[in-house]
Formats: C-alpha cells, sequence, structure tokens
C-alpha cells in the first residue's frame, strides 16, 4: 500500500515481476519489428544484430569460440546442414538475445519501483526506456551502413525505445494495479470498461499485428534490396573478359560419384558461408578502392578496373573450408575463382627490402597477416574478383578477397578495403581470439553416402556404392580407404579433380552384407602422408579424427 496523489494504490502482490516482464516482452516485439523496418527503410542500424555483433567482438575469444560451437553443435544435433543454417540460427539467437533482454529489463524496472514503493507514473517509463536504450543505440551506431546523419539515427532509435519504456510502464500498471487502487479518473474509467484479460487480448493483437506487419514489409523490401544489390554487382565489371569456366577438367573421367555424393562442383548459392558479423557487408563500388600502402616505393590506389584488365587473370578451381568445420564437414564447398597473382601486383608498388607482411583489412572490420614470404612462393595467391565468371557476390566479399592455397579460410580475408605492407607482425582477428597462426588444412576424409537404395548387382556380387570427398588443402590427396565394421581397410577408387587445390571425390563399392554397419574412411595425402586419426576438435588448429556413419541394412 502506497498513498500517491491522496489515493491508495494496490499492486498485486508478487505477480508484479511477472506483470513487467510480461509488458517488457509484449512491447519487445513490435520494437523488434519496427527497428527491423527502419533498417529497411533507411538503413538504420537494427540493434538486435548490432548489439550481437558488438558482443561478439569484444567477448574474450574463447567465450565467442564457445557460442558458436554450441550453435553448431546444437544444429547437428537436431540433424540441420551447419552450412546452410548458422546464419539464420545466429539471426534468431540475436533476436531472442535482444528480447530477453528488453524482458529482464522491465523485471528488473520494476523490481526496483517495488522495491522503493514507488507507483510508477506513465512518464516513468522514460527512465525504463533509456536505460535499455541508450547503451543499444550508442553500440549500434557504428554498425550502421546508413548514410542517414548519425544524429537522426541516434535520436530514431531513443524514440523507438522511450515509447517502447512508456508503453511497458503503461501496460505494466494496467496489469498491477487492481481496479480498486486505481489512480486517476481516467484509469478508474478505463478499468471499468475492460478487464485486465480483454485488455491483454487487445495489446497482445495490437502488438502482434504491429509486429507482423512491420516485419512482414521489412522482409519485402529486404528481398527486393538483395535484388538491387545483386544487379548493382552483376553490372559492375565486364564479365565478358573473365574466363567461362567451359566444361569440366575431368569431364571424361570414367568414375561417376557414388549417388548422394555431395556435388564436386558447388553452385555460387549453396556455397558454405562464414562471415562474423549477423548479416554481410555489403561495399560500394562506385566509392571502393584499393590502397596498397606502407613500406613501399610506389604506393597504389587500385581500381577494380585495374585490377581486372592490368593483370593478367587467373583461373583456379578451388576448394575453400573453414577451420570451425568438424569431422564430417559441410562447411567445405568448391568453386571456379578468377583474380589477379598477388606476386605482379606487389612487383608494381614495389616492396621495400625491409617489409616482412601485409595487413589486409576489410569492410566489416576484419583483418589478416600475410607473410611476404608466403607471397613470393607461389604466384597462386591470388587478389579474387570473380566466382563461376562472374564478380564475387556481396555474402562472399564483394568486390575483392585474397586467395591463400593450403590455408583455411580464417586466413583469407573477404570484402578487401585496404592492404598495408609493414615490418612488424601483427595477429590477424581470428588469431587474436585464440585461433591457430598458421591454419594449414587439416587433410580430412567425409562419408557422404551409403547408398544402400543403389543397391546393384555386378558379376555375381550384391554392391553397395559408397562415396564422399577427400582434402588435404593444397597438399593433394593420393589414397582413401575404407573400413567397415573395424575389418581391414580397402582402397576406394579416386575421380581426377578438378584440380590440384580442390577435394576429390572418391568411391567404394561394398560388398553388401545385411545388418548394422559402421563404415569409416581415411586418405593420404599425395606424398604418403597419412591423415591424423586421432580425433581432436576443431579448436585451435582444425578437427582431426575418422568420420563413421554406421547404417543398419
Ligand atoms: N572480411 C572477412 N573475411 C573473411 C571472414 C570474415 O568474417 N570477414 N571469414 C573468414 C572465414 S572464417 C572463412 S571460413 C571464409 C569463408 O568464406 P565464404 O563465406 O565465402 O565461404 O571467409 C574468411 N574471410
Ligand atoms: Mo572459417
Amino acid at each position: 500500500m502506497k498513498r500517491l496523489l491522496g489515493q491508495t494504490v494496490n499492486y498485486v502482490g508478487s505477480w508484479g515481476l511477472a506483470q513487467g516482464a510480461l509488458a517488457g516482452g509484449l512491447l519487445a516485439a513490435p520494437l523488434i519489428g519496427l527497428m527491423y523496418l527502419l533498417d529497411q527503410l533507411a538503413k538504420f542500424p537494427f540493434a538486435p544484430f548490432a548489439f550481437f555483433d558488438w558482443i561478439a567482438r569484444v567477448l574474450p575469444g574463447p567465450l565467442v569460440t564457445f557460442g558458436i560451437d554450441l550453435m553448431i553443435d546444437g544444429l547437428r544435433l537436431v540433424g540441420m546442414s551447419v552450412a546452410a543454417a548458422a546464419k539464420t540460427a545466429e539471426q534468431i539467437g540475436a533476436i531472442l538475445l535482444f528480447f530477453f533482454l528488453a524482458v529482464a529489463a522491465t523485471a528488473v524496472f520494476v523490481a526496483f519501483i517495488k522495491l522503493r514503493s514507488i507507483a510508477p507514473k506513465p512518464t516513468s517509463g522514460l527512465v525504463l526506456g533509456a536505460v535499455f536504450g541508450l547503451p543499444m543505440a550508442l553500440v549500434s551506431l557504428p554498425m550502421g551502413q546508413s548514410t542517414v546523419n548519425p544524429a537522426i539515427i541516434f535520436l530514431g532509435l531513443m524514440l523507438l525505445f522511450l515509447l517502447w519504456g512508456v508503453g511497458c510502464v503503461q501496460v505494466y500498471r494496467r496489469l498491477a494495479i487492481k481496479s480498486d487502487g486505481l489512480v486517476t479518473e481516467d484509469e478508474i474509467r478505463w478499468a471499468r470498461n475492460i478487464n485486465r484479460r480483454q485488455f491483454l487480448i487487445r495489446m497482445g493483437a495490437a502488438a502482434a499485428t504491429i509486429t507482423v506487419l512491420s516485419g512482414g514489409v521489412g522482409g519485402v523490401l529486404a528481398q527486393r534490396e538483395r535484388r538491387q544489390l545483386t544487379q548493382e554487382i552483376a553490372g559492375s565489371m565486364d564479365d565478358s573478359a573473365i574466363d567461362p569456366k567451359g566444361p569440366f577438367p575431368n569431364a571424361n573421367d570414367p568414375l561417376m560419384p557414388a549417388p548422394g555424393t555431395r556435388p564436386e562442383f558447388t553452385e555460387v548459392e549453396d556455397h558454405y558461408q562464414v562471415f562474423l558479423r549477423t548479416q554481410p557487408t555489403f561495399i560500394d563500388i562506385a566509392t571502393w578502392s584499393l590502397p596498397i600502402t606502407g613500406l613501399v616505393d610506389n604506393p597504389l590506389v587500385l581500381s577494380l578496373d585495374d585490377i581486372q584488365n592490368n593483370y593478367e587473370p587467373r583461373n583456379q578451381y578451388i576448394t575453400l573450408s573453414c577451420i570451425s568445420g568438424r569431422i564430417g564437414t559441410d562447411l567445405i564447398s568448391t568453386q571456379w575463382w578468377t583474380g589477379a597473382s598477388l606476386q605482379k601486383i606487389l612487383a608494381d608498388v614495389q616492396v621495400r627490402p625491409e617489409a616482412r607482411y601485409l595487413i589486409i583489412t576489410s569492410g566489416d572490420g576484419f583483418y589478416e597477416t600475410v607473410d611476404l614470404d608466403l607471397i613470393a612462393s607461389d604466384e597462386r595467391i591470388m587478389l579474387a574478383y570473380a566466382w563461376d565468371g562472374h564478380p564475387i557476390p556481396f555474402d562472399h566479399g564483394f568486390p575483392l578477397r585474397i586467395w591463400l592455397p593450403d590455408l583455411y579460410g580464417m586466413k583469407q580475408p573477404k570484402w578487401i578495403t585496404g592492404i598495408e605492407v609493414v615490418e612488424e607482425y601483427k595477429q590477424g582477428y581470428w588469431v587474436e581470439r585464440s585461433w591457430s597462426e598458421v591454419a594449414q588444412v587439416k587433410t580430412t576424409s567425409v562419408i557422404d553416402t551409403v547408398a544402400v537404395k543403389e543397391i546393384y548387382d555386378s558379376e555375381g556380387q550384391t554392391l553397395v556404392p559408397i562415396g564422399g570427398i577427400a582434402f588435404a588443402g593444397g597438399r593433394g590427396i593420393s589414397k582413401v580407404e575404407v573400413r567397415v565394421d573395424g575389418g581391414p581397410w580397402a582402397e576406394a577408387r579416386l575421380r581426377t579433380p578438378l584440380s590440384e587445390t580442390t577435394w576429390v571425390i572418391w568411391r567404394y563399392d561394398w560388398p553388401f552384407a545385411e545388418g548394422n554397419h559402421t563404415f569409416e574412411v581415411r586418405c593420404s595425402e599425395a606424398d604418403g602422408t597419412p591423415q591424423i586419426e586421432e580425433d581432436r576438435g576443431n579448436r585451435p588448429s582444425g578437427a582431426t579424427g575418422l568420420h563413421r556413419r554406421k547404417t543398419r541394412m
């Protein structure tokens, strides 16, 4: 009981917290929806993603990795493709996190009020909105890609948060204050007209309507923008100058992959994606150029045209893989890359003798260091601008990314915005977060399929096609072996790879036997070095161990 304005106010005892949380959650949904709409309309930073990205950047590396691991394990547990679902899961996680923080903020606010026995005035919601919104807005501001004045963005976001706070307190008051304790004439009239359940239903319906409408319109706008950007990117470059990949170099190989083996060539839209932010980075080609500065005698600022036209294009079938992949990974894909040899470009900037490294920076805040000796030793290292004969899609690094044979993706910046030639070594983004400094691809082999349904008879035997991939970075594969139920290793047949830097498709036709069986695969590098069989997790240097598949037949 508390005297306020000469009237008695009576709060529903322990229900207050839950009702505060309910109010916070009820209004957090439309808040999220409206922020999403503003993001699509005027490129406002979307606070749930911006906040999530901020956390991922400032938290200690092991904690971030732990979070990512948890998510990947979760996806695998429910049998989802990590390559396809990871970003979506992350985005949903970011929105849920924001939602629960909003709920928690409201509950804490209510707890504070109850503790102090204050009867909240509607305007006290401004405090709630400011306390929750201010850090969110401040963290979000630098994440936006908007051309709108940052002050306007800040005010716009704060306005939404303040409205949310005021709304929360209003809803809370309506839910938590017993009607006999209402304060103003207005409230008493209000309470007479609708009861608490009706109020909740109406509020819920209104909140849901705003959420669905703003989310839906935002979604449509987002799709339209994606199409627009894709078109813009397609028009940013003279595709006709890029070699089409033509027929596959191994088109005549008689060994057909076992049915169910992943495609040997990954279509661009199916290529796995990994990037540190919640959303891909879009680089506006109208204002983009590549400065190469630092310890050079002839600093250059190259346009995309320069890189494409001044240097002999190099084409290469390339398998790229991610160090976070587990045994049996699907964070691995094979594409046709085109770019300019970094050796040739560096020759033009005239690197000084004392220089030892390149520091490559990216539009999303990512960076990596590349040893100049490595570049000098391999002319294939390139700054790539095309995949499958077209500009690299914006999720994959438009307009420019580097390729370093034999290394995991984490060493290979996309969305390159600058190259500095330096003498001092500096750890890259993921290296700072306790991943491997070298990140050389670990040799791995995967059973994609035990094609029980494709069982067939040949020369008096009944055979089951089994197949998959083997990959050893730039070191090549000489042998793949399969073992059934711990028996002897039997050699699989290998299909000629698309290039010396792609995975190899293998196939083993196994004499069928009824029952439960465990299949295992291992491989050897071109020089005979066997795949590491010891089970070791992906961190810090990439997973090792044998891939197994159990099948009942
Ligand atoms: N700028 C930038 N480059 C990046 C990353 C990133 O987050 N930002 N991720 C790296 C990682 S960990 C991998 S595995 C590859 C993935 O490239 P893809 O998404 O085109 O498959 O990009 C690498 N380059
Ligand atoms: Mo990666």
